[in-house]
């Protein structure tokens, strides 16, 4: 029996892969019609996330159509608050609400003993995909575990819901950097135990998601972004050695070079924003990159879209790269743009 190569492993085991490997970031989702009408029957967002057989099957849907090389658990990064013991709800339309920590005496809320029941069906749900992936031959496809970053995680935990700044979550880390780095330490410890009970269960890599890292500057970075990242590398590395971690540190710019240094990510994803020809010369000849399309020329299509990509395609070929957006899909694209996105990167020679 020939061995099973899965592009994406080979990619971040520094293997030549006989194409460009590609996924994208929240590519199940709204702008799916077929997640819509199981979104709807499971009621809220978070009953979907601990319904291991609608998690399993939202997760393998655009496999179905587009064959991506990684299929992504369908979860989000604020189930370990709420394992935690955080309040967590979504509003329809509105996004996630928790109850704010204000000061160190809400810590008390926040229970470790309890994550790794609360986080069960999510476990599961890793499990019935790896399933459901061997029972539908998608044999070449990696499964991608995740959390958010303890840095982007906690910027919800202050703030209790989106914003553009998170300036209580800055502004409490630069005022009293003892007792904040009391909470990243649970949440740190918190997204390892999160992240051993997804590798248990069958995730093959984990991608740590830090959408907030680009609101901190050099020492702030460093102290919130790189240690805490470094430690749950540390942590993975020593206890699952055959497990690979994407770091996404969106917005970082040319600290995106410390962080490939110093956290021990197997390879960094890049957004957007970043310098593309730098990343090329800096970053790619260190460690694989992940990126970097705009998910606004994947909504616009047509070609606005095939522009992009052979931008991209010209910068970041011949070197270790796993194709993905710079962010994730934006609801309102058309399932036809990501047709067209696929096919153009499967007609692509790595
Ligand atoms: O109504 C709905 O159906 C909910 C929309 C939705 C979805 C599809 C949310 C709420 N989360 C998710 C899934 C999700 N979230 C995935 C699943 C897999 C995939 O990528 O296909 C992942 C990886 C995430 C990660 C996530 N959640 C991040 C990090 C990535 C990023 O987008 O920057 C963040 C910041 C969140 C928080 C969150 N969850 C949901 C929303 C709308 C938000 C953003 C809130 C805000 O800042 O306003």
């Amino acid at each position: 029996m020939s061995e099973i190569r899965k592009p994406i492993l080979e990619v971040l085991n520094g293997k030549k892969p006989e194409k460009v490997p590609f996924w994208l970031m929240r590519q199940a989702g709204r702008y799916l019609p077929e997640y819509r009408e199981l979104r709807a029957k499971a009621g809220g967002f978070l009953d979907l996330v601990y319904d291991p057989e609608a998690a399993a099957e939202v997760t393998i849907q655009p496999l179905r159509r587009y064959g991506m090389d990684a299929a992504i658990l369908f979860s989000d990064i604020l189930v370990v608050p709420h394992a935690l013991g955080q309040t967590v709800t979504f509003e329809t339309g509105e996004g996630p609400r928790l109850e704010p920590l204000k000061s160190e005496k809400d810590f008390t809320r926040l229970d470790l003993s309890r994550v790794d029941a609360h986080c069960k069906p999510v476990y599961e749900t890793v499990a019935l995909v790896r399933e459901k992936m061997r029972q539908e031959k998608f044999d070449t496809a990696t499964l991608i575990g995740f959390c958010g970053s303890p840095w982007t995680v906690i910027c919800y935990m202050i703030e209790g819901r989106g914003s553009k700044d998170f300036s209580s979550a800055r502004t409490w880390a630069q005022n009293d950097p003892e007792s904040f780095q009391k909470l990243v330490d649970i949440v740190t410890e918190a997204s390892c135990l999160y992240l051993a009970g997804q590798i248990k269960a069958g995730a093959e890599v984990i991608q740590l998601f830090d959408s907030w890292s680009g609101l901190l500057e050099d020492d702030q970075f460093k102290r919130w972004v790189i240690a805490p990242t470094k430690k749950i590398c540390d942590y993975l590395h020593k206890n699952f050695p055959n497990v690979p971690v994407i770091g996404f540190p969106r917005g970082a710019g040319k600290l995106a070079f410390d962080y490939a240094q110093e956290t021990g990510v197997n390879c960094v994803g890049l957004d957007q924003g970043a310098d593309n020809q730098w990343a090329a010369d800096n970053l790619q000849s260190i460690i694989p990159v992940q990126g970097n399309l705009d998910p606004e020329l994947l909504l616009a299509g047509g070609d606005a879209l095939k522009q992009g990509l052979e931008k991209i395609h010209a910068t970041f070929n011949g070197r270790p790269w796993i194709f993905n957006l710079g962010h994730g899909v934006i609801k309102e694209t058309s399932p036809d743009s990501v047709s067209l996105l696929s096919q153009t990167v499967r007609g692509w020679k790595a």
